[in-house]
């Protein structure tokens, strides 16, 4: 182990959705710290907090209006210096979110950039003249529609890779890239200890900001194969690393959709030039629609085959190179009990989210918890469309349905039920009571509707939750060097099992053997492990040897 956060575990929090303590619907930052001594009960390191910066909530925070001021709906500064000096007493860390590939068209920056060509604002975006009397090029949002608006006031076109209230910055302008370095310092020096860069591998645009490959059936060409990973990335990074990591303890991961892992292997590079750790996506596209123009919006079940393969390829590519960060779940995500396990009976949701668990928490890398994954809360499986709040659920139910008629209301909120944003975002379940003890006003969005059997003071209560389960195994990473640095191997001929996922880690010392069943079937299969093994952690009380159970996970210490 070379670093201080090479053994650590990390837990996002989504600061609406985890506390609210005056009963305005949203939670808030006294709510979370409340909410810290329950986080070190689970035995993480770094808390990373979601924006929780000063913003019209477009985005729920990801436009941010003003980098250094709280936003009102979440509390103030003096809330936030309190969060981190309770947070720093316990020995939790604090890891902030990062948005700086756009920012709000609230912020100063991007008013006085409309003001006009001449302001000495107006490079610190990416303006555009039409071409022929139509946008720049045919670059679509990720949240539908066009990736350009057209700026009456100024008589130009901006970019925004999301919505039209989250202008691209330029970061080809110095002084775009060192305001941003200035106000990473300013919160360095505050005393957070790192950040989670949003879609930090979308700054670097492409020259000329050409056409970008339509396919069948879209409106809008997707931009991310020419804005993702682009010719200046790692110049950039590597300037923020002398200009802001390399002056502080920190830790960082960044957001990198379409990150190959060549490209990993120079983010997160052990010569630590760039970034700590990326966020990789490959995993989380195995479920996405085949037809690219519905993009993630499909109800496909990940076959095991495919996400051990995906799985193993990150191992194995970044061994001795680079970091992995692991996570199933975020607040952009379904959750992974829903998705890749089994949430319809309480037996299955308990044991698959153990499975799953253990599938993940045993391989080599920084993993990421996100609040209500450590007791298997569910998707919510809104019925509505009126039940759900994300701009982009909305926006892709409207064009996917409304606009092209490419799937009918009823299937798409079938998908959305899988695949909504909303799934991760409703709120924390705490206990039994009206709004699971979130809050005593009506929730910013809705409750999932079984907070009634799934929250944290049922989870407490039961010595065989899968709270203490999440415990067990961050404890184990803490203690044993072997989940850290040891090497990954799949078991011979595992990679054509299309039930079980059996994988060793080995150093000098010590062999582990991970085997996790899959289905909910009961199967038999045959593992060589010497008689002196010991069952280091199951999902089940006992071990049947050859014979495994449904969802059942169990790693053997040799
Ligand atoms: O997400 C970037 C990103 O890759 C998303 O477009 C993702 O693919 C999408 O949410 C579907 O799952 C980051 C943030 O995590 C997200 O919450 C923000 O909305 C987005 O950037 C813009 O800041
Ligand atoms: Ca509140």
């Amino acid at each position: 182990m070379e670093k201080w956060w090479n053994n650590a575990v990390v837990y996002q929090v989504y600061p609406a959705s985890y506390q609210d303590s005056n009963g305005d619907g949203i939670g808030d930052l006294p709510g979370i710290t409340k909410r810290l001594d329950y986080i070190k009960k689970l035995g993480v390191d770094i808390v990373w907090l979601s924006p929780i910066y000063k913003s019209p909530q477009v985005d729920n925070g990801y436009d941010i209006s003003d980098y250094q001021a709280i936003n009102p709906d979440f509390g103030n500064m003096e809330d936030f210096d309190k969060l981190l000096k309770k947070a720093h007493d316990l020995g939790l860390k604090i890891m902030m979110d990062l948005v700086v590939n756009h920012t709000s068209d609230a912020h100063k920056w991007f008013q006085e950039s409309r003001k006009g060509k001449d302001n000495p604002y107006r490079d610190y975006y990416i303006w555009r003249d039409g071409k022929d009397g139509k946008a720049p090029n045919n670059w679509g949002s990720s949240f539908m529609g066009p990736a350009w608006k057209y700026d009456e006031q100024s008589g130009q076109y901006y970019l925004h890779l999301f919505a039209p209230e989250q202008p691209d910055l330029n970061w080809e302008n110095p002084n775009v890239r060192h305001s941003v370095f200035d106000m990473m310092n300013w919160w360095a020096d505050k005393g957070v200890d790192g950040f989670r860069m949003d879609v930090i591998n979308y700054i670097s645009k492409p020259e000329g900001l050409p056409d970008a490959l339509k396919q069948k059936d879209e409106l809008y060409a997707n931009p991310e194969p020419l804005v993702a990973n682009g010719h200046r990335i790692h110049e950039f990074l590597q300037e923020m690393n002398k200009n802001v990591m390399s002056k502080h303890k920190m830790v960082t991961v960044g957001e990198a959709p379409a990150v190959t892992t060549d490209e990993a292997k120079r983010y997160s590079n052990l010569s630590g030039k760039e970034l700590d750790m990326v966020f990789q996506f490959e995993h989380m596209g195995l479920d996405g629609n085949k037809n690219p123009a519905l993009g993630r919006w499909s109800d496909r079940k990940v076959a095991l085959s495919d996400l051990r393969d995906n799985l193993t390829k990150w191992q194995k590519s970044l061994y001795g190179e680079a970091w992995n960060s692991l996570y199933w779940n975020n607040h952009d995500q379904p959750r992974v009990v829903s998705r890749f396990g089994n949430d319809t009976t309480e037996e299955y949701r308990v044991l698959s989210a153990k499975m799953l668990a253990t599938m993940l928490h045993f391989q080599q890398g920084t993993p990421f918890v996100f609040e209500g994954e450590e007791i298997g809360m569910t998707n919510a499986y809104f019925k509505n469309l009126s039940d759900y709040v994300d701009l982009d659920s909305i926006n892709s139910y409207h064009q996917l349905v409304d606009e092209q008629h490419l799937l009918d209301g009823p299937t798409m909120l079938k998908y959305m039920g899988m695949h909504s944003r909303d799934n991760a975002r409703t709120p924390m379940q705490w206990d039994a009571t009206e709004n699971a003890g979130f809050s005593t006003g009506k929730p910013w969005e809705n409750m999932n509707s079984r907070y009634k059997e799934i929250n944290v003071e049922q989870a407490l209560k039961d010595p065989n939750s899968i709270f203490y389960y999440y415990q067990e195994l961050i404890k184990l990473r803490h203690t044993m060097p072997v989940i850290t640095d040891g090497k990954y191997e799949l078991v011979e001929g595992n990679d054509k099992d299309p039930e079980v996922y059996a994988y060793t880690r080995k150093d000098k010392d010590t062999t582990l053997l991970v085997v996790l069943n899959y289905t909910d079937k009961n199967l038999n299969r045959s593992y060589e492990v010497p008689a002196s093994a010991k069952l280091l952690i199951s999902n089940y009380s006992d071990d049947l040897g050859d014979e495994i159970r449904p969802y059942e996970a169990k790693v053997y210490q040799f």
